[in-house]
């Protein structure tokens, strides 16, 4: 892993959290380093200040529509994003590090719920970078590729995020999982697409995890994955409380 990404990433959303929460530096430096290196998997629930801080990650093969769930929540989403949407490097339009979008969800039970969206860069090369940018996430989005062409690159990166949470030691049976079978817009446009039982035959007959067919491009299906996968994180915040 470079160094030099590694040091970018944590400046980045020190930065981030600086414009957020108006405390000390070095409180930032402190909460920075508490939710990224050393409770992955864990939202920070701040009682005193009635917040709820958590990670949601999108993963998912190279060119599935990430990058375009993101894109879509930011133009769409105004009132709840808290700030710009950074996409830290990319190549045309593939990501090479990741895309940020800070959000605030209003109250959930008296809390404000803020939460940062990150998107991970599907191309297999990126492997570590992948690995990292789900560190400390709370729940992740798999999006899949509908287009027929992609359905092995589909199972390779269900396998890929299955490979890199097991690193972390958490398992993927038990994470706050929801899936989106995205572009299911090209189905009108004589395009080889799979239908939705295929999709979850390949991906999803063991997991059984929500799933929400959509189009990122048209912003069908956006919001609900979005809002399965936040269901899913408070119950998991919930259970950690109680
Ligand atoms: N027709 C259609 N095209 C889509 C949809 N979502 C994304 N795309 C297109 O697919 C291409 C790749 O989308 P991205 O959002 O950049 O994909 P990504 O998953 O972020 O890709 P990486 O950054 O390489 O991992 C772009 O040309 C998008 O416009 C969709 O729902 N329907
Ligand atoms: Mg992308």
């Amino acid at each position: 892993m470079p160094v030099d990404f590694f040091w970018g990433l944590r400046s980045l959303s020190i930065l981030y959290l600086k414009k957020m929460w108006p405390c000390s530096d070095s409180s930032i430096e402190e909460l920075y380093i508490f939710k990224i290196y050393i409770i992955p998997f864990m939202a920070i629930v701040n009682l005193k200040k009635r917040q709820i801080e958590c990670k949601i990650v999108y993963y998912g093969p190279g060119r599935c529509g990430k990058t375009t769930n993101l894109e879509y929540i930011h133009k769409s989403f105004k009132n709840q994003v808290m700030g710009e949407m950074i996409s830290i490097k990319t190549d045309g339009d593939r990501t090479l590090f990741f895309d940020f979008l800070p959000m605030n969800l209003g109250k959930v039970r008296g809390c404000d719920l803020r939460v940062q969206l990150y998107t991970v860069p599907g191309q297999v090369r990126y492997s570590s970078t992948r690995k990292l940018v789900l560190r400390g996430a709370d729940g992740v989005i798999f999006v899949a590729d509908s287009l027929e062409v992609r359905r092995e690159k589909n199972m390779l990166s269900l396998k890929d995020l299955h490979q890199n949470l097991k690193e972390y030691d958490l398992s993927i049976f038990k994470v706050p999982l929801v899936m989106q079978f995205n572009k299911r817009d090209l189905d009108n446009e004589n395009i080889a697409i799979m239908d939705l039982k295929k999709m979850e035959h390949d991906l999803n007959r063991q997991l059984k995890v929500p799933f929400f067919p959509g189009s990122a491009l048209k912003g069908e299906g956006v919001g609900k994955t979005l809002h399965g996968c936040l269901k899913l994180v408070m119950q998991s915040v919930q259970n950690e409380l109680s």
